[in-house]
């Protein structure tokens, strides 16, 4: 019998991809809570998981999977019939899809850190507003191209939804979470409501949900730092 895969994650953050992935497959899994405030990210057992400390990382059949990028295109792989990502008969069309996913993991992602976390980004605690301002901006040039892109159609890839359409909806969670300015980005707005009524985004909630409670117990619940103007 295959083993069951076993997602290390934490709430609130990207992790909630996949946990999305999961959902949509809807086969069993174990959804493992890393609990930042305790440092078990940074503990020698999660290490052997992930020398990097961090999540998501999905210990699968074949070994341990980490990067959601990788892990969403190994999903998507091993179970077509869950649609994660658009079937594309050529490498362009493959190129594609796979530039919209890193669009949101490698240009996207790192901004959403700067933007969340500035107070952690530079070693000068007064910094914290010049980090996030830059990040705001280059936030809101990112964004204006998936504006323009969701204007024309209701979900990131043509084909339908994909959990590129996930991967969005978590970054626009995080941002608009400390303030970011909704204003000018009426189509994702729109994206994101349809993107959270998917029975796999509640579901994946209901998981955090449960691992907040237990956050909570623990008093180990994260609350993004303030940034203060000096
Ligand atoms: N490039 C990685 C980034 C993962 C990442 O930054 N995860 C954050 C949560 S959103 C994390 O675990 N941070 C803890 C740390 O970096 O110490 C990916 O796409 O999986």
């Amino acid at each position: 019998m295959n083993k069951a895969p076993i997602l290390y994650f934490a709430p609130q953050t990207c992790a909630r991809v996949t946990l999305t992935a999961l959902e949509e497959i809807g086969e069993p899994f174990e959804a493992r809570l890393v609990a930042f405030l305790a440092g078990e990210h940074r503990k020698p057992e999660f290490l052997k998981v992930n020398p990097s400390g961090k999540v998501p990382a999905l210990d699968t059949q074949d070994g341990v999977i980490v990067q959601n990028g990788a892990i969403l295109s190994y999903l998507a792989e091993k179970h077509p019939e869950a649609g994660l990502l658009p079937v594309r008969g050529d490498a362009a069309g493959r190129a594609d899809v796979l530039t919209q996913l890193f669009r949101c993991s490698s240009d996207l992602h790192p901004l959403v850190t700067r933007f969340v976390m500035a107070p952690m980004i530079s070693t000068e605690a007064d910094h914290a507003p010049q980090v996030r301002e830059a990040a705001r901006q280059a936030l809101e040039f990112q964004l204006g191209a998936l504006e323009a892109r969701l204007s024309q159609q209701d979900w990131m890839m043509p084909e339908g939804w994909s959990i590129i359409d996930a991967y969005l909806a978590w970054i626009w969670f995080r941002i608009t979470g400390v303030g970011f300015a909704a204003d000018g980005f009426p189509a994702i707005g729109a994206h994101f409501d349809r993107a959270s009524t998917r029975p796999s985004a509640i579901a994946a909630l209901k998981r955090e949900a449960i691992a907040e409670e237990e956050l909570a117990e623990r008093g180990l619940q994260f609350k993004p730092p303030a940034v203060t103007k000096a």
